[in-house]
């Protein structure tokens, strides 16, 4: 077998999920109401008319998908806790029930040598606390850090890799300016009130975080990149995509790791509550940054975003280009001098599939996940101190307002029987992970 030089020892190879996307058992074991099962009601909002409430029955099979896990080598799982299945109405009375699924899947991951990473926040927000201004009131930070204290609590003694949330530009405004995502509003000065809140939820939810657990833990926050690039390499491309305004990373990366916000972001953060302190909370040191990667933007000088690289599209739409990934890890290492590891905690791609004979040939995801792999590998032999890969995602699941039309797992999963069929990407992530190297593909 052909392979590139070997990722370094105890690099940490794994799949995600969240809970939304894959549990299902909506209604169980006193499971409260979160924003997503209000948001999949309305007419229109996910376009095959679908929604959680079963996808891809997890919190049944929880079992068997970890013994897929296990049968696939994986070092570790990146998945998230439905806040309300801990806290029905989002604070005060805690479900029991909630706390003994997680309890029993960190057991079973445990017992499998798979090292658990827990994301607090996966976009669903207990409906309750919607009701009462959700992220787009302060209060809602306070609200986040009692959650976490609660579930580090519960699982601290063995969980001890914590991620505050996933995807904070997201939640803030696809959420609250373009309704695309629960809540559904569609106002920009909610969104901007909600982004900031949802910084200083990160911030007080790692202070929590560290009061509750033990001193071999870690916290971190996963966000996600589209890095704008030079189209070329003039002069006039580079300064062209420096000058660029990057939302995701001046929104969220550059506060957190600076402590301010820039001028551009402040321009758009008008309504936002920020006070004295908050900039200084937000900017406390990460343990880790994790990084959610899946395309980048073309820049060319008078020109702005262009294709004319050709690229190949993913059937979200999005355009393969894994030396994206190569650029923002090695941005985000010169950007915390090296200081901070950093893990790829998402990085898939959806394409159509078709179950045939058994196997699932997706030649096109298998590829995808070579080449990201390989810019990874140039990025750690650059020098950035990544520390591990968790593939997007385990399953076929719920993808949010496009519902289950399209497919991001390494494994298929048949939503009429449950039943799961590792595909051929599956089977190469177990192939790299044996090998802790990008081997080439078996035919
Ligand atoms: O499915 C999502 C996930 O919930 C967050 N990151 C991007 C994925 C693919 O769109």
């Amino acid at each position: 077998m052909n392979t590139t030089p070997s990722f370094p020892p105890g690099f940490l190879w794994g799949t995600a999920t969240s809970s939304y996307q894959i549990e299902g058992a909506a209604n169980e074991d006193g499971r409260g109401r979160s924003i997503w099962d209000d948001f999949c009601r309305y007419k229109d909002a996910i376009t095959d008319g679908s929604d959680g409430s079963v996808a891809c029955d997890h919190y049944h099979r929880y079992r068997e998908d970890v013994a897929l896990m296990k049968q696939l080598g994986l070092k570790a799982y990146r998945f998230s806790i439905a806040w309300p299945r801990i806290l029905p109405e989002g604070r005060g009375a805690i479900n029991p029930k909630g706390i003994a699924f997680y309890d029993r899947l960190v057991d079973e991951l445990l017992a499998a040598n798979i090292r658990p990473f827990v994301t607090l926040y996966h976009w669903d927000l207990p409906s309750a606390l919607n009701a009462q201004g959700g992220w787009t009131t302060r209060d809602s930070a306070a609200w986040f850090a009692d959650y976490a204290t609660v579930v580090v609590r519960a699982l601290g003694d063995r969980v001890k890799d914590w991620i505050t949330l996933n995807e904070p530009w997201c939640s803030a405004y696809l959420g609250y300016e373009f309704g695309m995502h629960a809540p559904g509003y569609q106002n920009k000065a909610l969104a901007a009130r909600a982004a900031h809140n949802l910084l200083l939820a990160h911030a007080l939810g790692m202070q929590a975080i560290r009061a509750a657990a033990d001193a071999e833990t870690r916290v971190g926050i996963t966000l996600n990149f589209e890095p704008r690039l030079p189209a070329s390499d003039s002069e006039e491309d580079r300064q062209a995509a420096e000058q660029e305004f990057d939302w995701m990373y001046e929104g969220f990366a550059e506060p957190i790791l600076t402590g301010a916000y820039g001028q551009r972001m402040l321009d758009r953060l008008a309504g936002a509550d920020i006070r004295a302190g908050d900039m200084a909370m937000i900017a406390a040191r990460n343990d880790f940054i994790g990084v959610n990667y899946y395309s980048a933007v073309h820049i060319r000088a008078g020109r702005g975003a262009v294709y004319d690289d050709d690229p190949e599209f993913t059937l979200m739409g999005w355009a393969v280009r894994p030396h994206g990934l190569h650029a923002i890890l090695t941005k985000l290492h010169r950007a915390t001098h090296g200081r901070t590891p950093i893990y790829v905690t998402e990085n898939g791609a959806s394409f159509t599939d078709m179950v045939t004979d058994g196997r699932v040939h997706d030649v096109r995801r298998v590829a995808y996940l070579r080449a990201h792999f390989a810019a990874a590998q140039r990025a750690i032999q650059d020098g950035v101190d990544l520390r591990g890969y968790f593939v997007w995602s385990l399953l076929d699941n719920f993808e949010w307002a496009l519902g289950y039309q399209q497919f991001f797992g390494i494994v298929h999963v048949d939503y009429t029987t449950q039943k799961r069929t590792i595909k051929d990407s599956g089977y190469y992530l177990r192939d790299v992970i044996a090998a802790n190297a990008v081997v080439e593909p078996s035919a």
